[in-house]
């Protein structure tokens, strides 16, 4: 299957397009494959942030922003740590429902590994695939507490961090890598008594950094009352631009493929390398109690090996 801008648009079509990535259908991964050169017209917004910040009750709010523009949105909720039928997908879902029955908004939550390699791999692809079938702007909801969330966050073309002032020291909030990651701040429910103490908190920490030619602004929002989240899309806007006007986008959406394509070559060696005649021939040397650094040259220059067969001049 080929895409041309006039694709009439199938929502069941694309569950199940979706669906099948999920399973690893290699078919969805080679149609991605394919269509390789139509890649790159949504613009890819990541969300993320501590649990239970509201980064579902904002990417709500802003996709139906979005939606009164005319832009067609997608949402992919990302949540590890829950299961699919769990209670934080749950809520996403009964929160977004008031996004309703408009095919210009599509969600998909996902919660497994499932068939691919990781779930930023996963997370990825689908985005791909929601590119490929015309949707504007891509909402990427992640949990940001770990190094794969952290990885998914590098999927989007803009980090949208999202904190809270409960705890009084929004410092502590930003352990997990989270300041490197973020182009916007939003510091979420403002209606909390602690908020302007916390965004000073967050003023001083940002202004501690050098950002070169962008520095993260910080939005005030009250996602659940709708406030501040035209301030956070012009906000996005202005990123946006900068990203394009600068080459960083550019530069951005090679950097990834970078990454992309040298994990799968990584990962390609890998299986090579350790197929099953090597893993037990590393057994059998590790019973026999040989030297640790005399069975990874052997096991090494096997490999090597292995890619002379039958042409012994260059295998020196
Ligand atoms: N007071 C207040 N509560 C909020 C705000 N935004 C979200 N919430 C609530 O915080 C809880 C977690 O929100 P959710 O969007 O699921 O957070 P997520 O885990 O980051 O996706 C829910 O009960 C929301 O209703 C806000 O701006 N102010
Ligand atoms: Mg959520």
């Amino acid at each position: 299957m080929s895409f041309t801008s006039n694709v009439p648009f199938d929502v069941l079509q694309f569950a199940k397009t979706l669906t099948k990535l999920e399973y690893g259908d290699p078919t969805v991964l080679d149609m991605i494959n394919q269509n390789y050169q139509n890649l790159g017209r949504a613009y890819r917004i990541g969300v993320t942030g501590p649990p239970g910040a509201g980064k579902s009750s904002l990417v709500t709010m802003m996709a139906k922003h979005y939606r009164e523009e005319g832009v067609r949105v997608g949402i992919i909720a990302v949540d590890p740590s829950s299961p699919f039928s769990g209670g934080a997908l749950l809520g996403d879902r009964i929160r977004m429902q008031q996004l309703g029955a408009d095919e210009n908004i599509f969600i998909r939550s996902m919660a497994s590994r499932g068939a691919m390699g990781g779930l930023a791999e996963y997370a990825d692809a689908a985005a791909d695939l929601f590119d490929l079938y015309g949707f504007d702007v891509i909402l990427l909801e992640t949990v940001g507490v770990g190094q794969s969330e952290l990885e998914i966050a590098q999927c989007a073309d803009t980090t949208v961090v999202v904190i809270v002032p409960q705890s009084g020291d929004v410092i502590q909030g930003m352990k997990a890598g989270l300041m490197e990651i973020g182009d916007l701040f939003v510091m979420n429910k403002s209606d909390d008594p602690f908020s302007e103490k916390a965004t000073q908190q967050l003023k001083s920490a940002i202004h501690l950094k050098e950002w070169g030619e962008w520095t993260p602004p910080i939005i005030n929002t009250v996602a659940t009352e709708n406030r501040g989240i035209d301030r956070l899309i012009h906000q996005l806007n202005a990123h946006h631009s900068f990203l394009i006007q600068t080459g960083a986008l550019e530069q951005r959406r090679q950097q990834r493929l970078v990454r992309r394509i040298k994990q799968m070559v990584t990962e390609k060696v890998e299986r090579e390398l350790w197929n099953k005649t090597r893993e037990i021939k590393l057994l059998q040397a590790i019973q026999e109690r040989r030297q640790p650094q005399h069975i990874l040259e052997e096991i090494y220059q096997d490999f090597r090996g292995s890619f002379y067969v039958g042409n012994e001049s260059e295998s020196n």
